[in-house]
């Protein structure tokens, strides 16, 4: 007999038989009869043991929480069950019988701390509300994968052990590579430039991004995942629209697929309208000004800056054309003045979630703009030589799976919508 998903149930007819496959979620023994609630990923059902239909009775009435079952059964909906239905048992076969006490509990009203959590994540991840947030993540991702594709872009794979560092040297997380010294990538950026110069023309890649960064807050993690793409004969409006573009697609997949789950985390959700609003680096800091802050012109936003101008703008943004200072070597200047950048971060009120730019694709622009940021151009030669042999326009962006997901289900912490975080303490389990 196939298995039937809890979550079916509703579509089966009374008597009929059935085979469910789960977990105790609870289970109680009165004199002659017992009860199991059986749990599986789609939902729980309550299942009566009787002494005269189970040769085994005795040994699965006194089971623990959270073993293993197979059971064959009736469905019943005549019987005065909660759900308006329940199933009657033929058959139990107990495939695994789980240690108590749990080290946390599945059902308890009362919630763990978070620590207790992350370090039973396995059982923790037994929780609807926990495991649901993945299931979201998955079709958000496969929402943007859809439109990229739809696009023509082509999914790569790119190294994670590498020989130089993308997005600044502080933050490298360092790997003895046999004889050699080699850090965990920081971010695709320069192997999907060097894609560009293959002539494989519009490129994505989903895949961990290392950052050693060493503040312990709730939107960092030292590996998260990086949806990253690069286009061809492209400058940054052509990469923002890609951006909004996909955003949109991957939150009408959510919707479509995950309705069920926006519903059982009592998330309200909509689909944002594009195109998102451009925001300039300049009417960003006159914002912030005006709220009465003192603010150097030419540096980054912190978070308190963000949350001001997160305020005039609470969905999703672009803040444009950030100084020069600012941004990586391989953003390209803005035409008309060079001390600004044809870049953008996409904004969800005050969190980031993407950066971006159109890219210096002029080997000779981007060697002195290797010597601007003190940094030495030889250390990147093999990048650099794809340029000096007819490297066309190109742009692109990177975002962080993680941040897009805590946004669209407004979760204040990143490890939350992480299975395993990777955090300044935390790299087990
Ligand atoms: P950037 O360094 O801004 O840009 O990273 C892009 C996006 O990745 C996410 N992100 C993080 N998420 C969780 N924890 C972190 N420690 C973390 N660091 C970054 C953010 C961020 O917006 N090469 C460029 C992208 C490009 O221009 O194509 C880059 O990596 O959501």
């Amino acid at each position: 007999m196939i298995r039937t998903a809890i979550g079916d149930l509703n579509s089966v007819g009374q008597g009929e038989k059935v085979r469910l496959n789960g977990w105790v979620q609870d289970l109680r023994r009165l004199k002659s009869i017992a009860f199991v609630v059986l749990r599986d990923h789609t939902g729980t059902v309550q299942v009566t043991l009787k002494p005269d239909a189970l040769s085994n009775y005795n040994e699965v009435s006194e089971l623990s929480r959270e073993s293993v079952l197979e059971i064959e059964g009736k469905v019943d909906r005549k019987s005065g069950a909660k759900a308006g239905m329940e199933i009657q048992a033929l058959s139990v076969n107990i495939l695994n019988i789980s240690r108590s006490p749990l080290p946390l509990g599945i059902d308890d009203p009362v919630e763990a701390d978070f620590d207790t959590r992350l370090n039973n994540r396995f059982l923790d991840l037994r929780k609807k509300e926990n495991n649901i947030i993945f299931r979201v993540e998955s079709s958000l991702l496969w929402g943007m994968r859809k439109y990229l594709m739809s696009q023509n872009f082509v999914e790569v794979h790119t190294p994670k052990i590498v020989a130089a560092a993308t997005e600044g040297g502080a933050d490298l997380f360092r790997v003895k590579y046999f004889e050699k010294e080699t850090y965990l990538n920081q971010s695709p950026q320069l192997y999907k430039e060097i894609l560009m110069s293959s002539g494989m023309d519009r490129v994505f890649e989903v895949g961990p991004a290392f950052r050693a960064e060493e503040h312990n807050t709730p939107r960092h993690l030292n590996e998260f995942t990086s949806v990253d793409i690069e286009m061809s004969f492209a400058d940054h409006n052509g990469a923002m629209t890609m951006l909004e573009n996909a955003v949109k697609s991957g939150i009408e997949e959510v919707l479509a697929i995950n309705a069920d789950a926006l519903k059982l985390l009592g998330k309200e959700l909509g689909v944002p309208e594009v195109p998102f609003p451009r925001i300039t680096y300049k009417e960003c800091v006159k914002i912030i000004e005006k709220k009465g802050f003192t603010f150097n012109y030419g540096e980054d936003f912190n978070t308190e800056h963000l949350k001001e101008i997160g305020k005039e703008f609470p969905g999703f943004y672009f803040i444009t054309e950030w100084p020069a200072t600012v941004r990586p070597f391989y953003t390209m200047p803005k035409q008309d003045d060079p001390s600004l950048t044809n870049s953008y971060d996409l904004q969800f009120g005050e969190k980031e979630i993407t950066s971006g730019a159109q890219r210096v694709h002029d080997p000779d622009m981007l060697e002195k703009r290797f010597m601007e940021k003190g940094l030495n151009p030889s250390d990147f030669e093999f990048y650099i030589k794809s340029f000096r042999y007819g490297m066309p326009p190109h742009a692109g962006w990177g975002l962080g799976l993680e941040r897009l997901t805590m946004i669209i289900l407004d979760i204040p912490n990143i490890r939350s919508v992480t299975l395993f975080p990777r955090d300044r303490t935390r790299v087990v389990p």
